[in-house]
C-alpha cells in the first residue's frame, strides 16, 4: 500500500509503530479556517443561502447540501453482535523467545514493542446500551506485527454456547431483543433465549459462566482474555503444537453483585468505558500477561473432550497457563469512530507461526467476519481505513473497489506477469510467507460431529462445582432472575430438567426460586446427529459419569487480592468534617494507588470544623456507592449530623454495606456506620486518634474487593 508521504500537522514520533501510522491522518482544527471538503473556505456558516432574508432556501446552497449530506451518512450499520465497544491503544512485549512453539515474530524478541489495538465489548446490546448488562465481554486484540496483522478476538469467558458455526445465527436471533416488539434492550433474561438453549444441551458449560458473576465484571481491566478454541503453534522446523491463548489481568479478576449491576445501568451506563478512558487518562496503564496452554500433536485425543470443540476448556490442572508476555494500553483513541467503530478485526487475520484448527466454530467464523465487514464498512477496503492498516507493506493484484484509497502504478494487475517482472511476487516460507500447516485429511463428507462433542454437562457440571459458596449463590440467583423474566412455564420446567443434568442441587435451588420443582424423571435432552447413511438419528447427550475434581483456576475466589491500586473510594462528608482524619485517610488512599474522592450533600467547597476548605468531586445527586469500591467517613460532629439527617447519605451507606464492600468510619461517624451496618466484617471503625490503624486494615479491607458473607444469611440456599 502506498503512504501518503506528506507528514501533516498530526505528524507523531511515538516509538509505537501503528500511533506513528495513524499520525498523518489525525486532524486539529486549533488556528485554522472552516472549510468545505474541497478546501473552500467558508464565510458563513449559520445562514442557509436564501431568496431574500424571508425567502425560501437555495437547491443551489452547496454548502448547506454538502453539510446535510455527510451528516445524513454519518452512521454505519452497528455490529450484529458486539455493538457496544470500547478500546485502547498499547503494546505487547514476549518474556523470552518462543521459537520452541512457534516461528512467529512478534513472539521472539523479548526487546520487541509490537503496537495493539484491543476492542472490548458486550455482546448483546446496542451501540448505545449499558455496559453493565450481563453478558460476554468481547475481547479483540490486533498485534500489528511486521509480518502482518494479528488477531486475537476473544472473549472474556473461554468457552461458548454453541459448537458448530451454523447455529450462531440461531442463538443470535434468540438472544436479541424479540423481533415483534424489540425488547428487551441489552438482556438474556427473556422467552425466545431461554427456549433456545432449553432445547440446546451443548450451551449449558457456557450458561455456568453467563449466569456466574464472570458475566458483570467490575472493570474491563479486571476481567481474563480467552482466545476460546485451540488453535495451532508452528516452529521453523514446521512442528505444530496445540495452543489455547489466555489473557491474565494483572490487577486480578473482579465483579460487581447483579443488584449493582443493575443500579450502575441506570447512574452510569457507560461505567465500563469510563473506568477505561480515566484509567489511561490517570496513567494507571492496565495490563494483561499473555498465558498459552500448550499440547503436543501426539496428546490430541488423550483428553475426555475433543480438543476441536468449543465448548470444553483444558483445566489448567491438566494443562498448566505459562505466562509468555505482557500487554499494556497507554493510549487513548483520538477519535471513537474512525478507530474504534472502524476498526475490524478476523480470526483469520494469522501470520506464520500460528495457524487454524478444524473447530467447526471457528471454521465459520473465517467466513464470518470479512463477510460483516463488507456490509458495515461498506465494501472490499476496509483494510485501508487507518486503524485497519498493517504496519508493513501490503502488495498485490487486488484493484478498485468502494472507497479505494491505494493509487495502484503501472499496467500489471496480474500474477504471473512479465510487464512488471512478475511483482509483486510470492514469498517463500523461508521469506516469511504463509504455509497452511498440512494437516492431514481423511474423512467422509458428512453433516456430524465426532462423539466426544456429546458430552454436555461434565463441564458444566466442573465449573459449578469449582465456584465458592456465595459464588454458587450468585449463580443460582441469576438463573431464578432470568428464568423468572420468563413468561412461558414448559421454558421454565425445560430449564430446570436441564440444569438436573449438571447438578441435580443447583437445579432445585433454582426450581425453589421459581415455585417449580424438580421433575422426577428428568427428560433426557435430544441431540439430532446425521451420521454417514443420511438418517437423521436422535439421541441423548452422555450424562455426568465421573466425579468432577474442582479446579482452582475457575473460581474468582481464588484470585490475586494483593493491593487497592486503581480502586475509587468515596469519602462521604459534609460541612464541618475532621480535617485531619480526612487528610490522613485521603493520603493513605492515594499512597497505596487508589482514587479518593469526596462526596457530599451538594458541590463546591466544603468546610472542615478548623475552617479549611476542600472541593467536593461529587454530590450524592450526581454520585452513588455502586459507582465505588469502598466508603470512608471522616468524624466531625456536624458533618455526621449532617449524613445522618441526608437519606442519600443514609442510602449511600446502606446500599455499600449490601453490596459487600469495605467501609471506613471514624471519630463521631462511627455512630452513623453502626446505626446502618449490622456487623463488622469489612467494617473499620475507631477513634480520631487511631486514623493511621484505621488507615491500615481499610486498605487491606478494600484489597479483599468483597465480604459475601454479609449475604450469605438473607440468601435462600
Ligand atoms: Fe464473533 N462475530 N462470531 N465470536 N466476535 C463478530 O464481526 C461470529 C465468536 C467476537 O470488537 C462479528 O465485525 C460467528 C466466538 C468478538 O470488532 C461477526 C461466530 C468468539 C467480536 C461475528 C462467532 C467471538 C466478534 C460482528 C460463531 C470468541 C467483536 C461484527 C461461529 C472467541 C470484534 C464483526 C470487535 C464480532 C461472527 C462466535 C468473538 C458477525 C459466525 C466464539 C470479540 O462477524
Amino acid at each position: 500500500m502506498n503512504r501518503r508521504s506528506k507528514p501533516t500537522k498530526g505528524e507523531s514520533t511515538s516509538p509505537n509503530k501503528k500511533v506513528n501510522d495513524l499520525a498523518p491522518f489525525r486532524e486539529k482544527s486549533a488556528e485554522e479556517f472552516l472549510t468545505t471538503n474541497q478546501g473552500l473556505r467558508i464565510n458563513d456558516d449559520q445562514n442557509s443561502l436564501k431568496a431574500g432574508e424571508r425567502g425560501p432556501s437555495l437547491l443551489e446552497d452547496f454548502l448547506l447540501r454538502e453539510k446535510i449530506t455527510h451528516f445524513d451518512h454519518e452512521r454505519i450499520p452497528e455490529r450484529i453482535v458486539h455493538a457496544r465497544g470500547e478500546a485502547a491503544h498499547g503494546h505487547f512485549q514476549v518474556y523470552e523467545s518462543m521459537a520452541p512453539y512457534t516461528k512467529a515474530k512478534f513472539l521472539q524478541d523479548p526487546t520487541v514493542k509490537t503496537p495493539v489495538f484491543v476492542r472490548f465489548s458486550t455482546v448483546v446490546g446496542s451501540r448505545g446500551s449499558s455496559d453493565l448488562a450481563r453478558d460476554v465481554r468481547g475481547f479483540a486484540v490486533k498485534f500489528y506485527t511486521e509480518q502482518g496483522n494479528y488477531d486475537l478476538v476473544g472473549n472474556n469467558i473461554p468457552v461458548f454456547f454453541i459448537q458448530d458455526a451454523v447455529k450462531f445465527p440461531d442463538l443470535v436471533h434468540a438472544v436479541k431483543p424479540e423481533p415483534h416488539n424489540e425488547m428487551p434492550q441489552a438482556a438474556s433474561a427473556h422467552d425466545t433465549f431461554w427456549d433456545f438453549i432449553s432445547l440446546m444441551p451443548e450451551s449449558m458449560h457456557m450458561i455456568m459462566w453467563v449466569m456466574s458473576d464472570r458475566a458483570i465484571p467490575r472493570s474491563l481491566r479486571m476481567m481474563e482474555g480467552f482466545g476460546v478454541h485451540t488453535f495451532r503453534l508452528i516452529n521453523a522446523e514446521g512442528k505444530s503444537c496445540f495452543v489455547k491463548f489466555h489473557w491474565k489481568p494483572m490487577l486480578g479478576v473482579h465483579s460487581v453483585v447483579w443488584d449493582e449491576a443493575q443500579k450502575i445501568s441506570g447512574k452510569d451506563p457507560d461505567f465500563h468505558r469510563r473506568d477505561l478512558w480515566e484509567a489511561i487518562e490517570n496513567g494507571d496503564f492496565p495490563e494483561w500477561e499473555l498465558g498459552v496452554q500448550i499440547v503436543e500433536e501426539k496428546d490430541e485425543h488423550k483428553f475426555d473432550f475433543d480438543l476441536l470443540d468449543a465448548t470444553k476448556l483444558i483445566p489448567e490442572e491438566l494443562v498448566p497457563v505459562r505466562r509468555i508476555g505482557k500487554m499494556t494500553l497507554n493510549r487513548n483513541p483520538d477519535n471513537f469512530f474512525a478507530e474504534t467503530e472502524q476498526v475490524a478485526f478476523n480470526p483469520g487475520h494469522v501470520v506464520p507461526g500460528i495457524d487454524l484448527t478444524n473447530d467447526p466454530l471457528l471454521q465459520g467464523r473465517l467466513f464470518s467476519y470479512t463477510d460483516t465487514q463488507l456490509i458495515r464498512l461498506g465494501g472490499p477496503n476496509s483494510h485501508e481505513i487507518p486503524i485497519n492498516r498493517p504496519v508493513c507493506p501490503v502488495h498485490n493484484t487486488q484493484r478498485d473497489g468502494h472507497m479505494r484509497q491505494t493509487i495502484n502504478t503501472g499496467r500489471v494487475s496480474y500474477e504471473p506477469n512479465s510487464l512488471g517482472g512478475n511483482c509483486p511476487m510470492q514469498a517463500k516460507a523461508d521469506m516469511a510467507g504463509f504455509v497452511s500447516h498440512a494437516q492431514r485429511m481423511d474423512g467422509s463428507k458428512v453433516r456430524a460431529r465426532s462423539e466426544k462433542f456429546f458430552d454436555h454437562f461434565s463441564q458444566a457440571a466442573l465449573f459449578y462445582q469449582s465456584q465458592s459458596e456465595p459464588e454458587k449463590a450468585h449463580l443460582v440467583n441469576a438463573l431464578r432472575f432470568e428464568l423468572g423474566k420468563v413468561e412461558v412455564a414448559a421454558i421454565q420446567e425445560r430449564m430446570i430438567g436441564m440444569l438436573a443434568h449438571v447438578d441435580r442441587t443447583l437445579a432445585s435451588r433454582v426450581a425453589q426460586g421459581l415455585g417449580l420443582a424438580v421433575p422426577n424423571k428428568i427428560e433426557g435432552p435430544l441431540n439430532l446427529s446425521i451420521p454417514a447413511d443420511g438418517n437423521a438419528k436422535e439421541f441423548q447427550p452422555k450424562p455426568v459419569s465421573k466425579p468432577v475434581q474442582p479446579s482452582a483456576a475457575l473460581s474468582m475466589a481464588n484470585t490475586i487480592k494483593d493491593g487497592i491500586k486503581t480502586r475509587k473510594i468515596a469519602i462521604l462528608a459534609a460541612d464541618g468534617f475532621d480535617a485531619a482524619a480526612f487528610s490522613a485517610m485521603k493520603k493513605a488512599l492515594e499512597a497505596a494507588g487508589a482514587q479518593a474522592k469526596v462526596v457530599a450533600p451538594r458541590l463546591g467547597q466544603l468546610k472542615s470544623s478548623e475552617g479549611t476548605e476542600v472541593k467536593i468531586d461529587f454530590s450524592l445527586l450526581t454520585a452513588s456507592s455502586v459507582l465505588f469500591d469502598a466508603v470512608y467517613i471522616p468524624g466531625g460532629d456536624s458533618s455526621v449530623k449532617a449524613l445522618t439527617a441526608n437519606s442519600d447519605a443514609v442510602q449511600f451507606i446502606g446500599e455499600a454495606y449490601k453490596h459487600c464492600k469495605a467501609i471506613a468510619a471514624s471519630g463521631a461517624a462511627r455512630e452513623f456506620v453502626n446505626a446502618s451496618c449490622l456487623e463488622d466484617d469489612g467494617v473499620i471503625t475507631g477513634p480520631d486518634a487511631e486514623q493511621g490503624k484505621i488507615a491500615t486494615a481499610f486498605i487491606k479491607a478494600i484489597a479483599q474487593h468483597r465480604y459475601w458473607n454479609r449475604e450469605m444469611k438473607d440468601r435462600a440456599q
